[in-house]
């Protein structure tokens, strides 16, 4: 279902790049504005104006750093999977998140970014990832929903990105994209398992959807009256639909899904607007939310330890990749010489 949204319209009259860009090379910067009005692709070797750049790094190097922490609560459970089945797919969930991060650093470096400057943002606390990763995942319910529902609010953000302006990040996004596909429909079906169990099992399944309903609707970000980025992305063809614009999509698509499950949503608010053809919503908890991702999570510290203990703890095999390519180049030079 969520392949459909490929071909959402963005929204409306945010195409052209606003006056406001300051005319760093005139004739460079009209050669880029009609590419973008054009619907073009920007390709690492073009000129763009540095404000474009900046916000991709930002936000490609975001997401990466989201894909990589977000190994972590699913990663817990790898050990205690209810099943040779179940284990086999959570490893290839987990490993296939932590491709995507390293297609993402790719993407990034592209831009000149350099990763081990990123990872040193990410490890020193300084840069952002998403906010549902500051979560725990108390049991194998949790793993289900971070399948069904974080993996669903993922995609519902990720599809419109593949058709984003810079071809390295879109590009990045259409194979992201398929795999997230996976990850959601292998968390869908592990709850509907679980709702056919006991009376115990379907309550552990209501738990885990009772705690992360509200953190999967703040993860598209801010309203779009308090989204610093999001007017400008938008006229760059970066982001394609607004924060709040994908959030209600992601509502619309859940709510059948939760059905079919059996679940109740945690929102005495929801409920069909026939006049907006869309659900209605109560108030997220966005005090919550900016607590979480300015590091006060319930995970927050617990996370980024793991992460910088995994990295110091790989140093040895950086450390060994570098000398090989040291003894490659010297031999390389003695054989040319
Ligand atoms: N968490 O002006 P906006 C996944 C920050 S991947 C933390 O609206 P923007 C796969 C934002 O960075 C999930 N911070 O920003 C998976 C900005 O801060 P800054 C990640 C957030 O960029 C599944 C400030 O608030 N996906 O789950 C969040 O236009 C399962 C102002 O906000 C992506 O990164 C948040 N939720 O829109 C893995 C997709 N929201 O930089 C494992 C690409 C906002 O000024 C298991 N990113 N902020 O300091 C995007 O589409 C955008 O960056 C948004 C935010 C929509 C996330």
């Amino acid at each position: 279902m969520y392949t459909q949204s490929f071909n959402v319209p963005d929204s409306p009259g945010l195409k052209a790049v606003p006056d406001t860009v300051p005319a760093e090379n005139p004739e460079l910067l009209s050669r880029f504005d009609a590419r973008i009005e054009a619907d073009g692709k920007i390709e690492p070797q073009d000129w763009m104006p540095e404000g474009y750049r900046k916000t991709l790094v930002r936000q490609i190097s975001q997401h990466a750093h989201s894909e990589v922490v977000g190994m972590l609560p699913e990663g817990n459970w790898i050990t205690r999977a209810p099943s040779l089945k179940r284990k086999a797919i959570l490893i290839a969930k987990v490993q296939d998140e932590g491709g995507h991060g390293l297609y993402l650093y790719s993407a990034a470096e592209t831009l000149g970014a350099s990763r081990g400057d990123l990872i040193d943002a990410l490890h020193s606390g300084r840069a952002k990832y998403s906010s549902i990763f500051n979560y725990p995942a108390l049991n194998w319910a949790d793993v289900g929903v971070i399948g069904g529902l974080v993996d669903g609010a993922a995609i519902m953000n990720q599809i419109p990105l593949c058709r984003c302006s810079y071809g390295p990040y879109a590009r990045a996004m259409i194979r992201v994209c398929k795999e997230e596909s996976f990850h959601q429909r292998q968390g869908y079906e592990a709850l509907l398992v679980m709702m056919r169990g006991t009376a115990e099992q379907r309550a552990m399944v209501q738990d885990a959807v009772n705690r992360f309903w509200w953190k999967c609707l703040a993860m598209f970000g801010p309203p779009d009256k308090d989204s610093a980025h999001s007017e400008q992305a938008m006229r760059w063809g970066i982001k394609r639909i607004s924060n709040d614009d994908l959030r209600q999509k992601f509502i619309d698509a859940t709510v059948p899904q939760a059905k079919v499950l059996g679940v109740t949503l945690p929102d005495p608010d929801l409920k069909w607007n026939e006049e907006r053809q869309h659900y209605d919503h109560g108030e997220i908890d966005w005090d919550e939310f900016w607590a979480t991702v300015n590091g006060n999570g319930p995970c927050n510290r617990e996370r980024l330890a793991t992460r910088v203990k995994a990295h110091n703890d790989g140093q040895w095999v950086r450390d060994a990749a570098i000398a090989y390519s040291l003894k490659q180049q010297a031999k390389a030079s003695k054989e040319a010489a």
